[in-house]
């Protein structure tokens, strides 16, 4: 198995920190310095500094400083800051869930489906509902990947399907029983007025009035996507920002064995 891709730990720090009480770093360690930018919807000027620096004293930072301002459309100005923090946070204390598989590269995964499984998996992908947001899933699934990492068309023993954008959950679905999927891969960008919730929701509850949900892995992405927000909403796994291919596939090929191995021992017993 490769080295997880963020492999640092807590022990790998800096021995001096204290992690029970971390606060930003800045230029010296400790100064708790932070970079801040908003737009306020007042004209720009000498008072809109004032505005910016008020309320960055009201959010409890300290010694604000506006670094940079600018018209944005008459009556908007936009502002980067900085200002120190006085709040710290106890990072011993983090709990994170996520996607617990090992994560492999693209060989070792096409080893471990030929070993393990011994046929191709079929993974079936879209952008679903009215989003046009394509870069994320195609980072996933397209042949030449991306950032280094092959997409999952590359591997040998992943059938791929990328549906694209604005794809209806009825024909995703559609497509996935044509295909026989084992798994489907969801992508959603766009998180306006919860859209992103709808959407996803939906295509489970449709997936399981066709009795299909258990028969699949069913993973959702995209850069406001965790894993806890997808367990939630009745998925397998959800991933975010920093996902690559090698993630994904380790993630359905060992879920896919996972899930032979415990219908094997369901019938022995
Ligand atoms: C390019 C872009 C567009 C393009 C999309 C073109 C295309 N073919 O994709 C166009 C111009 C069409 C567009 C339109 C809109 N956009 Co836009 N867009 C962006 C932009 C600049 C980049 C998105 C991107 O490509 N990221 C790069 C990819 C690689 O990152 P990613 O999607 O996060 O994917 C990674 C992970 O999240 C994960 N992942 C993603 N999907 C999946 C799926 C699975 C299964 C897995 C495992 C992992 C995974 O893996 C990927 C690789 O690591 C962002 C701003 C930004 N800088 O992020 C705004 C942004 C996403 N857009 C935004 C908005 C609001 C819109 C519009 C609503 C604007 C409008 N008012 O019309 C429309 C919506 C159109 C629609 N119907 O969907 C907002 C979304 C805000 C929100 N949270 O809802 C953003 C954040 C801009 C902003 N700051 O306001 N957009």
């Amino acid at each position: 198995m490769s080295e997880g891709l963020y492999s640092m730990e807590a022990k790998d720090f800096d021995k001096t920190l204290d992690l029970k009480k971390v606060k930003p770093y800045g230029d010296t360690m400790n100064d708790g310095k932070m970079q801040i930018s908003f737009t306020l919807p007042v004209p720009f000027g000498d008072e809109a500094t004032e505005a910016a620096k008020q309320l960055l004293k009201k959010m409890g930072l300290k010694d604000p400083l506006v670094v940079f301002s600018r018209e944005l459309t008459p009556g908007f100005t936009f502002f980067n800051c900085y200002a120190a923090c006085t709040e710290t946070v106890d990072y011993t204390g983090i709990y994170v869930p996520k996607v617990e598989s090992a994560v492999m590269s693209m060989e070792e995964t096409d080893e471990y489906i030929k070993a393990n499984i011994g046929r191709h998996l079929v993974v079936l992908g879209a952008s679903t509902g009215t989003d046009a947001h394509t870069v994320g899933i195609d980072a996933i699934m397209n042949m030449k990947g991306y950032a280094g990492h092959y997409g999952l068309e590359r591997y040998e023993m992943i059938d791929a399907l990328n549906m694209g954008s604005q794809v209806a959950n009825e024909d995703f679905i559609a497509k996935a029983i044509e295909m026989h999927a084992d798994a489907l891969l969801v992508s959603q960008t766009v998180t306006q007025k919860d859209v992103h919730i709808k959407n996803l929701t939906e295509l489970v509850e449709l997936l399981e009035a066709e009795g299909l949900r258990n028969k699949v892995i069913l993973v959702c992405g995209g850069a406001r996507i965790t894993h806890e927000l997808a367990k939630e909403l009745g998925y397998d796994a959800g991933f975010g920002m920093n996902t690559y291919a090698d993630n994904v596939a380790s993630f359905i090929a060992q879920e896919f064995v996972a899930r032979m191995q415990a219908r094997s021992a369901s019938e022995k017993e």
